[in-house]
């Protein structure tokens, strides 16, 4: 310990000052890049940072109140020079005990309600009727995404109309993916020969940067995807535009513009 004091004191409060702020410009990119779950752009990111919110807040109370007990005590009962005199001890106070094990216990109980509650919103599954299907399967090392009731495909880029739930089915073409687009939900693994699934929203227009969260070779760095948001009728256009390609395309297989073609 004494070892460890003499370090700082060496080091100065500049230095430490220094440090810290090195180190926290890291936590800046989070707050601004595109890719945060703090600024949610549908409803399943919002239930999700609403329950990131509610546990922090629950902490950071339990933080100040122990945290302030401690100062108190350790300032109130320290070692007086001129005053030899032991400080009292007590061997329990089944009052306090009863408090600190109830209050626990009651927190605890409702952070479970509250993510089991948000557990059956995050999966019930959207309406096959009034959602749309698209079926995402993850490759070494993009994103392929097909929309089974209307016949076109994409890699790279997910088009979505705005305000309506996507009904997401993913799988792998080779090994464990995991898509994530933090500004609109949680991840979600793409695992080979099985289906998992996951919807999600936006609820305003937009593109929403997201990639794959799960290391799975060389490229996983590069395996970024866009989610972009339109309109209804600028999707609709969108997807009469697809199928219009697809249509007068030899292949039958209409691939995002600009993007590569879908291998087989
Ligand atoms: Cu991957």
């Amino acid at each position: 310990m004494r070892a460890v004091g003499r370090f700082v004191s060496r080091l100065k409060w500049p230095a430490v000052l220094g440090i810290l702020a090195v180190t926290l410009s890291g936590c800046g990119s989070y707050f601004t890049s595109r890719a945060s779950v703090l600024s949610p752009a549908g409803p399943v990111a919002s239930r999700e940072l609403s329950l990131i919110e509610i546990s922090l807040a629950i902490m950071l109370v339990i933080f100040v109140v122990v945290m302030g007990l401690w100062a108190y005590a350790v300032i109130r009962y320290r070692a007086r020079r001129n005053d030899p005199r032991e400080p009292s001890t007590s061997t329990g106070d089944t009052r306090l005990e009863i408090l600190w094990t109830v209050v626990p216990l009651l927190i605890v109980i409702y952070l479970t309600v509250l993510t089991v509650q948000s557990e059956f919103y995050l999966t019930r599954r959207p309406n096959p009727a009034t959602s749309l299907q698209v079926s995402v399967t993850g490759h070494q090392f993009f994103w392929q995404f097909s929309y089974p009731g209307l016949g076109i495909s994409t890699i790279h880029n997910l088009y979505i109309p705005v305000g309506e739930k996507v009904n997401l089915t993913l799988t792998s073409a080779d090994v464990i993916h995991s898509f994530w687009v933090p500004e609109l939900g949680g991840k979600t693994d793409a695992i080979p020969g099985y289906h998992t699934y996951m919807w999600l929203e936006a609820s305003r227009a937009g593109s929403f940067f997201g990639e794959c969260a799960q290391f799975c070779g060389v490229g996983h760095y590069n395996m970024h995807m866009t989610v972009i948001a339109l309109p209804p009728a600028q999707f609709q256009a969108w997807v009469k535009s697809m199928q219009k390609k697809n249509a007068s395309s030899s292949s039958a297989r209409a691939v995002e513009p600009g993007g590569q073609p879908v291998p087989s």
